[in-house]
């Protein structure tokens, strides 16, 4: 599980408030931290793509599952 762990300390990471779930704002302000000027609406769109449920925020489940696909 080497892969799976690998995922859940860049998952911890960008969830900064330790809820378990990447919200839109906590991965704003990652892509922010890396220097990336990127809109709120580009992060929306980049959690979109990833939330497989539907519930506006990202799992670890559904981060390791987009991960998984690249
Ligand atoms: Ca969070
Ligand atoms: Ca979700």
């Amino acid at each position: 599980m080497a892969e799976a762990s690998e995922y859940a300390a860049t998952f911890d990471l960008v969830d900064t408030d330790g809820d378990g779930l990447i919200s839109v704002d906590e991965l704003h302000a990652l892509m922010g931290n890396l220097g990336d000027d990127c809109t709120r609406e580009r992060a929306a769109a980049v959690v979109r793509s990833m939330d497989t449920d539907g519930d506006g925020r990202i799992s670890l489940e559904e981060f390791t599952a987009y991960m998984d696909r690249q």
